[in-house]
C-alpha cells in the first residue's frame, strides 16, 4: 500500500516543521508548504529521502494556492490529512489603535487562507476515503479574550466554528475535523507578532516551560492516526503553567 500523505501549512517553523519531521520520520509522505522556499528545501535535504514534496505558497495568494494543490505529484496524492496550521498574530495593540493592516493580514491568512485550502483540498481527501482527516489550529485566544487578542483571537474563533460547520457539512463523508486549540507554545509566534524582535521572542519564554512545537507534533500524530470511526471534535491544550482565570474585575479603587 502507498504511504500516506500530509499536507501541512506553515511546514517552515513551528509547529508545522515539528509535524512535518515526525511525519516523514513515521513513514508518511508530506507537503510541506510555506513563503520561505529556502526554509522548505532544509526541510526536505534533512528529513528521509523522497518524503518532503516543498510547496511554495502563500495563504493569502488563492492563485497561488489553487497552482500549488493543483502540480502535487502522483506520489503524493491522495491527500489523507490536511493540518491547516499556517497563520499568524500581528502586533498587540489593543482596538482601536491597532493597525487596520495587521488586522486584514490575519483575516486574509488565518481565515480566507485555512478556507481556501480546504475548499481545494476537500476532493482529495474524499479520494483518501477512511480515515481522512482535517486538523485545523485554532487558539485559546478563540475562546478566551485578552487584551490586544481582538483580531488574532477572533480570527481564531472563527476556525473553531468553521471546523464545525465543516463537521456537519461532510458529515456522510469519511473526513474527519478536529479544531485544536493550543496555548503558549514556543516558536517564532512572538517574533512573528512583534515584527520580527527575536530578543522579544525570547523574553516572552523566560521562565516558563510552555508547549513545544515538538509536543503539538505528538498530538497531530495521535489525531491523524486515530481509528476511522472516532473523530476529536475540539482539543484545547495548554502548558501547566497557563491557567484559564475567571472574567477580570474593574473596581472603583
Ligand atoms: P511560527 O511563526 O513558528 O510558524 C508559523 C507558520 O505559518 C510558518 O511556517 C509561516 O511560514 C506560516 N505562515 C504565516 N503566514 C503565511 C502565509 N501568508 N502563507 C503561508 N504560510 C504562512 O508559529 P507557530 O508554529 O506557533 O504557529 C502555527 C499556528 O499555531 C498558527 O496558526 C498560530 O496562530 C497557531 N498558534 C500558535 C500558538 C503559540 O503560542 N505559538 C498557540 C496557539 C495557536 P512562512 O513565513 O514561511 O510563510
Ligand atoms: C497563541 C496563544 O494566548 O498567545 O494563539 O494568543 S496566545
Amino acid at each position: 500500500m502507498a504511504d500516506p500523505v500530509i499536507m501541512i501549512t506553515g511546514a517552515t517553523s513551528g509547529f508545522g516543521e515539528a509535524t512535518a519531521r515526525l511525519f516523514a520520520k513515521n513513514g508518511w509522505k508530506v507537503i510541506a508548504t510555506g513563503r520561505r522556499k529556502e526554509r522548505l528545501e532544509e526541510l526536505k535535504n534533512t528529513c528521509p529521502d523522497g518524503t518532503i514534496y516543498p510547496m511554495q505558497m502563500d495563504l493569502m495568494d488563492h492563485d497561488s494556492i489553487i497552482a500549488g494543490v493543483k502540480n502535487i505529484p502522483d506520489e503524493f496524492r491522495p491527500v489523507k490529512c490536511l493540518f491547516n496550521n499556517g497563520g499568524l498574530a500581528l502586533g498587540s495593540k489593543p482596538i482601536p489603535d491597532a493597525p487596520l493592516k495587521d488586522w486584514r493580514v490575519m483575516v486574509e491568512t488565518n481565515i480566507m487562507g485555512l478556507v481556501h485550502t480546504t475548499q481545494e483540498l476537500i476532493p482529495m481527501l474524499k479520494q483518501a476515503g477512511r480515515g481522512a482527516s482535517i486538523i485545523n489550529v485554532g487558539s485559546i485566544a478563540g475562546r478566551y479574550p485578552y487584551p490586544g487578542g481582538n483580531v488574532y483571537g477572533s480570527s481564531k474563533a472563527f476556525v473553531r466554528q468553521f471546523s464545525y460547520e465543516l463537521r456537519t457539512d461532510l458529515a456522510g463523508s469519511d473526513i474527519r475535523v478536529t479544531s485544536f486549540e493550543p496555548g503558549m507554545a514556543k516558536s517564532e509566534f512572538m517574533k512573528v507578532r512583534s515584527y520580527g524582535d527575536g530578543d522579544a521572542n525570547e523574553k516572552f519564554y523566560e521562565d516558563v516551560e510552555p508547549i513545544l512545537p515538538e509536543d503539538v507534533a505528538d498530538i497531530i500524530w495521535f489525531l491523524a492516526t486515530l481509528p476511522p470511526h472516532l473523530n476529536v471534535n475540539s482539543m484545547e491544550l495548554m502548558p501547566l503553567i497557563q491557567v484559564p482565570s475567571i472574567p477580570t474585575i474593574l473596581r472603583k479603587s
